[in-house]
């Protein structure tokens, strides 16, 4: 009993010694190890008279614990210390301190797809559709495109492995929109719908053509749609966009999926209309070519082509972004040159065109 009575002091003595955690680790396997003070103690138990081998026994149990409590207690300590000497060497925090408060930029062609889904959107049009694949069916077929017809050489088309393709253009979405909307139709709702999207074409880039740019679809089906309603949505989305009057010409175009079929060209606003490489020198830009729905393109999409009619617009939104804000070269967009990118906001409009 007196051993185990000095093993108590001698710990007590050593743990008030000890001032890091690993000194506290040493004292552990000192005492509590298996070739430890305790273990000795346990073992020399068998010298013990049979009548005190209990007391004794549980003297030893009392002291362990007794250790086991006060290293779980120092080592607490140990590291509330420490935490505590790193928060007094850490400096307080100054809320004078200048913080780097650059912000990011909208891209161009965001800030001019939001403020024309807006646009339509104030004329009851919903937003639809933003996918960037495809299939056959829907990029041609339900197009009124059929395998091997002439007009699939108008768009190169990037196929994926999977058998579906990249959109190439927004009217790949038409027949979905149709057969969603043909039932309201029914119920005397008119269609009202626009659907922007990326699309990818394998052709030939310059000043006004990339192989990734954007489009926004738009259509209308209802009982005696006509052209004029046609020209008036095209007419007063433009003059929201420009916030003046532009110049736009209608001319002949043809689509499978329309009939008849228009091209709607803008005056170049980089040049005024003089030629430059940014309208390949023509003075004008195709912008929206557009036309009545075909009436195959309607069956294709539930919709009674005796009944109801409609147009349907293919918007150039990257072309649309380099007229309203004086872009002129469309790989502008793709070349993540934020210095350049990072000017334009919704307020911003490109003043260098000639006034009309
Ligand atoms: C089409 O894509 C038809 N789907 C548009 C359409 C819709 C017609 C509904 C009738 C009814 P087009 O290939 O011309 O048509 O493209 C439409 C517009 O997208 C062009 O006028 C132009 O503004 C833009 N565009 C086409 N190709 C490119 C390109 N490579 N780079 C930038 N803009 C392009």
């Amino acid at each position: 009993m007196i051993e185990i009575d000095k093993l108590t002091k001698l710990f007590e003595e050593k743990a008030d010694a000890a001032g890091l955690t690993s000194e506290l680790e040493q004292l552990r396997v000192e005492f509590l190890g298996k070739k430890g003070y305790i273990a000795e103690q346990m073992a020399n138990l068998r010298n013990v008279e049979a009548d005190r081998k209990k007391e004794v026994g549980q003297k030893i149990n009392e002291v362990k614990q007794f250790i086991e409590d006060a290293i779980q207690k120092r080592f607490a300590e140990m590291l509330a210390a420490e935490e505590q000497r790193l928060i007094d060497k850490t400096e307080a925090y100054d809320e004078s301190f200048p913080i780097d408060t650059e912000t990011g930029s909208y891209h161009p062609i965001t800030l001019v797809q939001r403020e024309v889904e807006d646009i339509f959107r104030s004329m009851g049009f919903s937003v639809e559709d933003y996918s960037e694949v495809t299939d056959d069916f829907n990029c041609f077929e339900a197009l009124n495109i059929p395998k091997h017809h002439p007009a699939r050489d108008m768009q190169d088309t990037y196929y994926l492995s999977t058998g579906q393709l990249l959109k190439t253009h927004t009217s790949a979405a038409q027949n979905t929109i149709l057969r969603k909307y043909s039932a309201d139709l029914e119920k005397g709702l008119p269609l009202r719908a626009v659907f922007p999207s990326r699309c990818f074409r394998n052709e030939k880039i310059d000043a006004c053509h990339e192989n990734t740019f954007f489009q926004m679809e738009g259509m209308m089906v209802d009982r005696d749609i006509s052209i004029s309603n046609l020209i008036y949505f095209m007419k007063t989305m433009l003059s929201e966009v420009f916030q003046r009057d532009v110049t736009v010409r209608l001319r002949p175009g043809f689509f499978p999926f329309v009939e008849p079929g228009f091209e709607l060209d803008i005056q170049c606003l980089i040049c005024g209309g003089d030629g430059c490489p940014s309208c390949k020198d023509s003075g004008w830009l195709e912008l929206c070519p557009c036309g009545m729905i075909h009436p195959n393109v309607l069956t294709a999409g539930g919709v009674d082509p005796e009944k109801y009619t409609g147009f349907a617009f293919g918007l150039g939104l990257t072309r649309l972004a380099m007229m309203r804000y004086g872009i002129k070269d469309i790989r502008v967009f793709n070349s993540c040159n934020l210095k350049s990118l990072s000017q334009f906001t919704d307020r911003t409009f490109n003043t260098s065109e000639k006034e009309d």
